[in-house]
């Protein structure tokens, strides 16, 4: 991993470290949402929040508080996904996952608050009125009913019937692809990007959203647990219709490699100084976890 982001890393998980004062009424609950929130994980939404916000001109630190937003929704949506209703998963990033630990209450809960804490996040950042409102209705449509949420309603429905080509490529945009471009989008407005930046940059992230899911695919299907740090088979173990089980390795590893370079090529043009984000391109398609 590059040293621009590990820093970045390490910016990101001071923020989050930070934003929480545990009041003793409602330990348990700020326990549980801080055992999730700061259990590791890439953080890519978070450094390419960061990362658009540099390459339109910004000052990276300037979009912390639209990164913190997008990853804490992320975390929210990792707990609920990991529930008995949903995946019933025990294990998340090698750790017991949140409603093991917690208990199911607890964790549906620290999700629920985690979503809260996102927008105050987002809509208290120290920044003109207008880019936090902008940053904050992004966050709202990207994560809600015409979003991660629908996604995730559509890969439900995917666990009691096939799914078409269609429908699949709807539930990656939707589940995977919508936080990863409100981290994009969100990076761009907290630096005061050009309309044609912010276009490049849901261009970019469709693409590159796309090929995370493709890759995670490939990953449940032939990755490594212990490197993973969650269960692998559980697509194959639902019957649920994934790009493998659609189309095989071979060519799902070639779409990925595709939509990566579709990704690659959204950047051109638009931004002036790529290098890092074309690199991170790259390490996602060969990611191991
Ligand atoms: C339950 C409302 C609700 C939504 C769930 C995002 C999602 C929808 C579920 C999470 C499970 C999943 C496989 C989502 C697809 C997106 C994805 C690959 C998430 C894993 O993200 P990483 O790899 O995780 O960035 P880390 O651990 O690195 O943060």
């Amino acid at each position: 991993m590059q040293e621009w982001y590990k820093n970045y890393v390490n910016q990101i998980e001071a923020y989050l470290g930070g934003f929480f004062q545990a009041k003793v009424a409602w330990a348990p609950l700020y326990e549980a949402m801080r055992y999730s929130l700061l259990s590791g994980g890439k953080r890519i939404r978070p450094v390419l929040a960061l990362e658009f916000c540099r390459v339109v001109g910004g000052a990276p630190d300037q979009a912390l508080p639209f990164a913190a937003a997008v990853e804490m929704i992320h975390t929210y949506s990792l707990i609920h996904d990991d529930l008995p209703a949903m995946d019933d998963d025990d294990l998340r990033r090698g750790r017991p996952t949140c409603h093991i630990q917690y208990g199911e209450g607890l964790a549906i809960l620290a999700g629920d608050a985690l979503q809260s804490a996102a927008f105050r996040a987002a809509l208290a950042a120290d920044l003109p009125e207008d880019i936090r409102c902008r940053a904050g209705l992004i966050l709202a449509r990207a994560a809600g009913e015409d979003g991660m949420v629908a996604g995730q309603v559509l890969d439900l429905e995917g666990e009691t019937r096939p799914l078409s080509e269609a429908e699949l490529s709807q539930v990656h945009l939707h589940k995977t692809a919508a936080l990863i471009q409100a981290a994009c989008t969100m990076g761009v407005v907290a630096g005061g990007g050009s309309e044609a930046q912010y276009s490049a940059a849901i261009r970019f992230a469709r693409a590159l959203g796309t090929a995370f899911q493709i890759r995670d695919d490939i990953l449940d299907a032939v990755g490594d647990e212990a490197t993973l740090g969650k269960p692998i088979g559980s697509d194959a173990a639902s019957g649920k219709t994934t790009f493998v089980t659609l189309y095989g390795i071979e060519r799902a590893e070639a779409m990925l490699t595709e939509q990566t370079e579709a990704a690659k090529t959204a950047l051109s043009g638009a931004f002036t100084d790529t290098e890092r984000l074309l690199w991170l391109a790259d390490w996602l398609l060969g990611r191991e976890y």
